[in-house]
C-alpha cells in the first residue's frame, strides 16, 4: 500500500491528548473531573477515495491497514479497534460514510496517560464528520468515540477523555459534571507555576489493567447502598455516612474504592474553588490527597509513579503532585515553580534512573483547544 506517498489530503484534523488536574476515576461514577486538552496531538490527514474501502497508515509505527466498510468487525490488533470502533458507531448513526484514505502521525506519547486513544477516536470521528458532511454534533462525536472504546476496545471508560479532547478551550480547564455534562470553563491562571508532566515510561494498558474491575467494585458499593437508599443511582449520590451504614455488608476493598471516590469528588469541588480563588497552595495539597487515595484506597498506582510523587514532597517549589489518568503507569502531573523546572527534571530523572534503570520524559503541559480542522 503506497497511497500515503505524496499524499494530498482533502482536510487535516488535529486532535489533542488531555491532562486532568484532579478527579481520577470519578467520571464513570458520574462525578466531577477537571481536565483540559494539551498541545500534544494526533494529526489525521484525510481524503475521500470513492470506494468502500478505508486505508489507514500510521507514520509513527509504519503500520497500514485496509478495512471494507461492508464488513466492520472487531480486530485482534488492538490499535485497529480504535478506528474500527469509530466506523462501527458512525454506521449505527448514518449511512453517509464511504471510503477514505487516512494518514496519521502523533506528538502524543502512547500509553502515557495522556489519552492518545480518545485523541485518535475523536479526531477520526471529527474528520469523517467534516469529510462526508455527516451532520454530527460535537456531543455526538464525544459519545460515539466513547462507545467505540466500550464496544470495540473493551474499556468501559467514562466520558472525561473524549469530552476534553473535543470540547476544550485554549487557556481553560473544564470543570465537568459527568452526570449532567454541565461544564464550567475555569481560566488556568497559574502565575509563576507550571504543570510539569513526568512520564514514567511504564506503559499502561487500560483494557488489560484493572480498570473494568474498579468499575465493578464501585457498582457493588452502589448496589449495597441502594438497599438503604433506593434513590441512589451512582457513587455520585453517596456520602461517607451512607457508605459507613453498609460497611459491614461489603468487603474492605469495595469500601476503600467507594471511600476514595466520595473523597475525590469532594476534592475536585474544593480544587475548582481554590483554582478560581488563585489559591495554588490549597490546590497542591488536594493533588497530594488525590494521589494518596489512588495509591492506597483505589490501588491504581505503581511503584514508579509513587516514587515520583514521593520525590516531589520535600521540594518547596512543588505545590502538588499526583499520578494522572487510569494508572498503573503513565505520567505524574506536578504543580511546580517555573524557575525550578529545569534543575528539578535533571535531579528527578537521575534519581529515577538510579532506582528503576528507566529514563523518564518530561513535558510542560500547555492547555489547548479541542479537536479542530487545520487550515491547509
Ligand atoms: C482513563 C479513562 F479513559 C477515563 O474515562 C478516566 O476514567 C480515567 O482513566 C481515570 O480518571 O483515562
Amino acid at each position: 500500500m503506497s497511497f500515503f506517498i505524496n499524499f494530498t489530503p482533502d482536510l487535516v484534523v488535529e486532535s489533542p491528548g488531555r491532562i486532568n488536574l484532579i478527579g481520577e476515576h470519578t467520571d464513570y461514577n458520574l462525578g466531577f473531573v477537571l481536565p483540559t486538552a494539551i498541545d500534544k496531538k494526533i494529526t489525521l490527514k484525510l481524503r475521500k477515495n470513492n470506494s468502500s474501502n478505508c486505508n489507514v497508515y500510521s507514520l509513527d509505527n509504519e503500520k497500514s491497514v485496509t478495512f471494507s466498510l461492508d464488513k466492520i468487525e472487531p480486530s485482534k490488533q488492538s490499535w485497529e479497534n480504535y478506528i474500527l470502533g469509530v466506523l462501527h458507531e458512525i454506521q449505527l448513526l448514518t449511512d453517509k460514510l464511504s471510503g477514505f484514505d487516512c494518514v496519521l502521525n502523533s506528538s502524543l506519547p502512547i500509553g502515557s496517560g495522556l489519552s492518545s486513544s480518545a485523541a485518535l477516536e475523536c479526531g477520526l470521528a471529527f474528520g469523517l464528520n467534516e469529510l462526508f458532511n455527516l451532520g454530527l454534533s460535537k456531543t455526538q462525536i464525544v459519545n460515539l468515540s466513547r462507545a467505540a472504546e466500550h464496544n470495540y476496545v473493551g474499556t468501559k471508560c467514562g466520558i472525561m477523555d473524549q469530552y476534553a479532547s473535543v470540547m476544550s478551550k485554549s487557556g481553560y480547564v473544564i470543570k465537568l459534571d459527568c452526570r449532567s455534562l454541565a461544564s464550567e470553563y475555569i481560566p488556568l491562571n497559574l502565575g509563576d507555576y507550571k504543570l510539569l508532566l513526568l512520564n514514567t515510561n511504564i506503559s499502561h494498558s487500560l483494557a488489560d489493567s484493572e480498570y473494568n474491575t474498579r468499575l465493578q467494585e464501585c457498582l457493588t458499593g452502589v448496589e449495597a447502598m441502594k438497599t438503604l437508599y433506593p434513590y441512589m443511582a451512582s457513587l455520585r449520590d453517596a456520602d461517607q455516612e451512607m457508605l459507613t451504614a453498609v460497611k459491614d455488608t461489603i468487603s474492605t476493598t469495595v469500601f476503600n474504592r467507594c471511600n476514595y471516590i466520595i473523597e475525590e469528588n469532594d476534592r475536585v469541588l474544593k480544587a475548582s474553588e481554590a483554582l478560581t480563588q488563585g489559591d495554588l497552595t490549597s490546590f497542591g495539597v488536594l493533588m497530594y490527597g488525590s494521589h494518596d487515595g489512588l495509591q492506597h484506597k483505589y490501588e491504581v498506582s505503581c511503584p514508579e509513579l509513587d516514587f515520583m510523587v514521593e520525590y516531589s514532597r520535600t521540594k518547596e517549589f512543588i505545590l502538588g503532585s499526583r499520578m494522572m489518568g487510569g494508572g498503573f503507569g503513565g505520567c505524574t502531573i506536578n504543580l511546580i515553580h517555573k524557575d525550578a523546572i529545569e534543575k528539578y527534571i535533571t535531579e528527578v530523572a537521575s534519581a529515577y534512573k538510579t532506582k528503576f534503570n528507566i529514563e523518564l520524559d518530561a513535558y510542560i503541559a500547555m492547555p489547548d483547544h479541542g479537536t479542530m480542522l487545520k487550515t491547509l
